[in-house]
């Protein structure tokens, strides 16, 4: 055989002549937890699917930024592609998501995931694209419980008085406001110092939360109020999402369904296993609470949500069953 052709079927052989690889882009999601927490397993499962789907042609960064605002404004104006993130800051982006923040309005976890996952949860994402944003899907924080270090709550009446650090969010402060408390909204990255130094007794956060913050070193009482659901939401940049073919589009969404079951799955766990642990943290933790006190106690916050958002999408969430 001719030498150049003998060079020319060793190349092919060794893929020297192999078309030259693919590009590489890279892709920055942010969340504000730990790595074994909740949204940190959902990242990491976002990273794995992404990358095995597109074969590495998109490789993705997990960062931690516990400033959730930021890293929703970070990712509007581009400079990430993805955050997770609890909805606590996000109506101040997406208003019409603060009817999911409306206390004591999901029964359980089967009918707060039923409903993200139903219509309702579909049209709630498409209000996030005239915002300027992407809602890719709905994930989960938990059911929220109070703790503080000045006394066990039961009641009402024992929160009355207490500076309690919420989320920037309207919906909860107005709860708390309503049940006679302080309520001091603040970026999670500034709660640890705040309880620390005083500046607020206590806070409301779900138990996987508050377990992978360890917030059982800086707080004595944890009360299972579970007085509101806090949903998360992966949030995508317009520019980067809209940029991506059907093909790559299909990839990060089927990425973001695996996101979504680890982190169910890591709360229900949480949810399970989390009492004991903080108990043996040194929490004093009480289990059952006065919900119903709790619940007439909000009366007149529940006529002001019924007066500022669409009564029919809250008796719709409401309503909604299983297979609804
Ligand atoms: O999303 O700010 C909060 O209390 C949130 O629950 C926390 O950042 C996890």
């Amino acid at each position: 055989m001719h030498l150049s052709r003998r060079l020319l079927m060793a190349g092919l052989a060794g893929g020297v002549l192999a078309a030259p690889a693919a590009a590489q882009t890279n892709v920055t999601l942010t969340h504000a937890l730990a790595a074994n927490s909740h949204y940190g397993v959902a990242a990491i499962a976002f990273k794995e699917t992404v990358e095995r789907l597109t074969n590495g042609r998109y490789r993705v960064t997990i960062q931690r930024n516990d400033n959730e605002r930021e890293a929703i404004e970070a990712t509007q104006i581009g400079t990430q592609e993805f955050t997770i993130t609890s909805t606590g800051p996000v109506g101040n982006f997406v208003p019409d998501t603060l009817v999911l923040d409306i206390p004591f309005l999901f029964r359980d976890y089967d009918h707060a995931r039923g409903v993200l996952d139903s219509a309702i949860g579909q049209e709630l994402l498409a209000k996030f694209t005239p915002r300027g944003l992407i809602g890719v899907a709905w994930m989960e924080n938990g059911f929220r419980n109070v703790t503080n270090s000045r006394r066990e709550v039961n009641s009402p009446a024992d929160v009355q008085g207490l500076k309690i650090r919420t989320m920037e969010n309207p919906v909860h402060m107005r709860a708390f406001q309503t049940l006679g408390a302080l309520p001091t909204p603040m970026a999670f990255s500034e709660l640890v110092p705040a309880l620390q130094q005083g500046t607020v007794d206590g806070q409301e956060n779900p138990i996987p939360v508050i377990v992978a913050n360890n917030l059982n070193q800086v707080q004595r009482y944890l009360s299972l109020t579970r007085h509101v659901y806090s949903p998360a939401v992966l949030i995508g940049n317009p520019g980067f999402w809209n940029r991506l073919n059907a093909a790559d589009k299909a990839a990060f969404q089927e990425a973001a369904k695996a996101a979504v079951q680890a982190n169910r799955d890591k709360v229900s766990a949480d949810e399970r296993d989390g009492v004991a642990l903080l108990r043996s943290r040194g929490m004093t933790v009480r289990e059952t609470v006065d919900t119903a006190a709790f619940q007439s106690a909000l009366a007149p916050a529940f006529e002001q949500y019924r007066r500022q958002f669409d009564a029919a999408l809250i008796q719709r969430i409401t309503d909604w069953k299983p297979g609804s």
